[in-house]
Parts: structure tokens; C-alpha cells; sequence
């Protein structure tokens, strides 16, 4: 299920696929980093839709309509901030990838593409991130063939490399 992962070097918010996923906070009223750059593509009307949510678990998953994106979806999940490891960061960013596949199902998305969630203001240590994305995305895809394809979109060269490494590691992409 490799070939069907591939790794970008770009901005999510340009992504033509079903859905983009947001690295949000708990209360999915926006914020900075790719939570920023989602919410101005997507113009005021995703906000809108948010308002009327009443937020989202550390972990949970929960989808809007994408708006102006190129996306028609955005799922918003909301992963941990690190705090040195001890506080089930890594089992609660696990879940944040099994909570999208999850929403994913319910609407029939094929496509997907994730930002690197929580190793940026949540500062998850990226080379630990990066496994736990992968693996996960590899055990959601076995059991998901309705899936295509799902984009790993990375916003600079360390976290680009970092998931090139890791997904060839596993073998070919
Ligand atoms: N496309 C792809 N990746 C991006 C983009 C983009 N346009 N912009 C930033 N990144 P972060 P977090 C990368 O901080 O750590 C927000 O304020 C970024 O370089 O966006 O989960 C929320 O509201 C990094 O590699 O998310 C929360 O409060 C990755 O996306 C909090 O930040 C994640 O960085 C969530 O923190």
C-alpha cells in the first residue's frame, strides 16, 4: 500500500484532492500555522461552520465543507501538544490519524492529504511524529481500499526528508 502514499513538498491549501486535513486546536475556531493558511483559503465561511461545532477532543476528528479550497473537505483534527512524551502524546496523535480515515469513510473520500499534525506550535519532535504518521496511515490503507491516494503535504525540506526517509524505509513509494 506504499505506492498509494506519496510524500509533497508544498502548501496544503493548494491540494486537489477530496479532502484536507486541518492541524487544529480544541476549539476549531482557527488559529496560526496550517490552521491559518486553511481557514484564509478557505475563506469566512468554513469559520462559520466551525462556530456552530462546539469543538474537538485532542485526538477526535470532525469534517467540514472545504469552501473556496480546492478541496471539498476539510477534516479538522486536533493533535497533542508535546510535553516531553510522558502524557500519551504518541498514542493521542496515533488517534488523530485513525479519527480522519474514520470520517473519511463516512463520506466516500478517496484522497487525503495531511499537514505534519502537532510538530509545529504543539513542537511533537518530528522524527518521532513521522513513524507514527506513517504506520498509521499504512495499517488505515490495509484495511481501506476504497482509498487512493494519501499525500503527506510537508511545509519545509526537514519534515519533507523526514518523511521521504521514513516511507523508504518501508520500502518503494
Ligand atoms: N501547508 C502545509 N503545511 C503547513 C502549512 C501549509 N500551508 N503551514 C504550516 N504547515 P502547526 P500543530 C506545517 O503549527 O503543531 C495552530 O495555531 C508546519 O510547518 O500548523 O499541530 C492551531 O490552531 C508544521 O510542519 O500545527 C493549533 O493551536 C505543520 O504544518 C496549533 O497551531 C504543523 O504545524 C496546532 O499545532
Amino acid at each position: 500500500m506504499l505506492e498509494r502514499i506519496k510524500t509533497i513538498l508544498g502548501d496544503i491549501t493548494k491540494q486537489k484532492c477530496d479532502a484536507v486535513v486541518n492541524a487544529a486546536n480544541n476549539s476549531l475556531l482557527g488559529g496560526g500555522g496550517v490552521d491559518g493558511a486553511i481557514h484564509r483559503a478557505a475563506g469566512s465561511k468554513l469559520l462559520d461552520e466551525c462556530k456552530k461545532l462546539k469543538g474537538c477532543e485532542t485526538g477526535e476528528a470532525i469534517t467540514t465543507k472545504g469552501y473556496d479550497l480546492p478541496a471539498k473537505y476539510v477534516i479538522h483534527t486536533v493533535g497533542p501538544i508535546w510535553h516531553g512524551g510522558a502524557q500519551n502524546e504518541k498514542d493521542s496523535l496515533r488517534k488523530c490519524y485513525i479519527s480522519v480515515f474514520r470520517e473519511a469513510k463516512k463520506r466516500n473520500i478517496k484522497t487525503i492529504a495531511f499537514p505534519s499534525i502537532s510538530t509545529g506550535a504543539y513542537r511533537f519532535p518530528v522524527e518521532q511524529a513521522v513513524p507514527i504518521a506513517v504506520k498509521a496511515v499504512k495499517d488505515e490503507l490495509k484495511q481501506n481500499k476504497e482509498i487512493t491516494n494519501v499525500f503527506f503535504v510537508c511545509y519545509d525540506n526537514i519534515t519533507y526528508n523526514a518523511y521521504q526517509t521514513e516511507i523508504k524505509n518501508r520500502g518503494t513509494q
